[in-house]
């Protein structure tokens, strides 16, 4: 039987819109403000870029309202800053990686993940995916070896082929960390991106025990759970039964408006658990 989950949230220090899936916005600090105010017990910070950031405010702000940051979301660095740990350009390949050493740094302060999302980028044909994975492999072990060695892990996340067509089933992304030299990696599974790839989500997640750091809660239509087609009371019993016991976090779009989708999730995501439970 596994411990009591953290229930978590997204938050990030830009606006980023109605379509981004982050659903407290606009300031970390208030974000931890507002997310333990809510109820939340950790949050994940996704970030554009770590210098950019006061990170003993934010130690100091996680502390004084009692909140944990379980992870950090690399994302905008791929979508704001084109950052791509594939590129077939040596240059650009380091200048990724040696970001990702910034947010290795940054997460050692909070023992937080580091997710591998859409910073792999895609691969410009069916041909060349090969070669793109090989890259990412070698780009992914030595940042995962300085990561271990600060305490923090790499989770990768399977993503629906219409953003990446590098790791978009469950599956393929558990084959593709069965790689030498890629052990220390975990995975980051998201319910939104599973119910678009993989055949059954229950399934996809028993075959992954063990191995995962970080759960995304998102609908089918990427907004809270509930709203859409994901069976989360399944999704529920079936991490309890393969004792995931870390956090599930609301990687959802900030609909009608970010409070109410947060509080929205948090409720379904405690009736949930508690159920499954009982
Ligand atoms: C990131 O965790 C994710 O799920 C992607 O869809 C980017 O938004
Ligand atoms: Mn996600």
């Amino acid at each position: 039987m596994s411990g009591p989950v953290q229930f978590c949230v997204a938050i990030s220090e830009e606006e980023l819109g109605s379509s981004a899936p982050v659903p407290i916005q606009g300031g970390l600090i208030n974000a931890l403000k507002q997310a333990s105010e809510l109820g939340f017990t950790a949050v994940e910070m996704h970030i554009r870029n770590p210098r950019q950031l006061d990170i003993d405010a934010i130690a100091d702000a996680a502390e004084k309202f009692g909140i944990s940051i379980a992870a950090v979301g690399t994302g905008l660095e791929n979508t704001l800053n084109g950052l791509i740990l594939t590129s077939p350009d040596a240059q650009s390949r380091r200048f990724a990686s040696d970001r990702y050493h910034e947010h290795i740094d940054l997460a050692s302060r909070f023992g937080a993940t580091v997710f591998v999302g859409l910073c792999r980028g895609s691969s410009p044909t069916e041909q060349s995916r090969g070669e793109y994975l090989d890259r990412l492999t070698s780009e992914l072990i030595p940042l995962a070896d300085y990561a271990e060695k600060r305490n923090v892990t790499l989770s990768v996340e399977p993503i629906v082929s219409s953003m990446t067509n590098l790791l978009n089933t469950t599956a393929e992304t558990l084959e593709y960390l069965g790689r030498a030299g890629l052990e220390p990696v975990r995975l980051l599974l998201d319910t939104y991106h599973m119910y678009h790839e993989d055949p059954d989500i229950i399934d996809a997640f028993r075959m992954c025990k063990g191995r995962i750091d970080h759960i995304h809660i998102s609908d089918s239509d990427r907004k809270y759970p509930g709203s859409g087609k994901v069976d989360f009371a399944a999704v529920g019993v079936c991490l309890i039964e393969i004792g995931y016991d870390k956090a599930v976090s609301l990687e959802i779009t900030p609909y009608p408006d970010g409070v109410t989708a947060a509080s929205t999730g948090l409720n379904w995501m405690r009736s949930i658990w508690s159920e499954c439970r009982s």
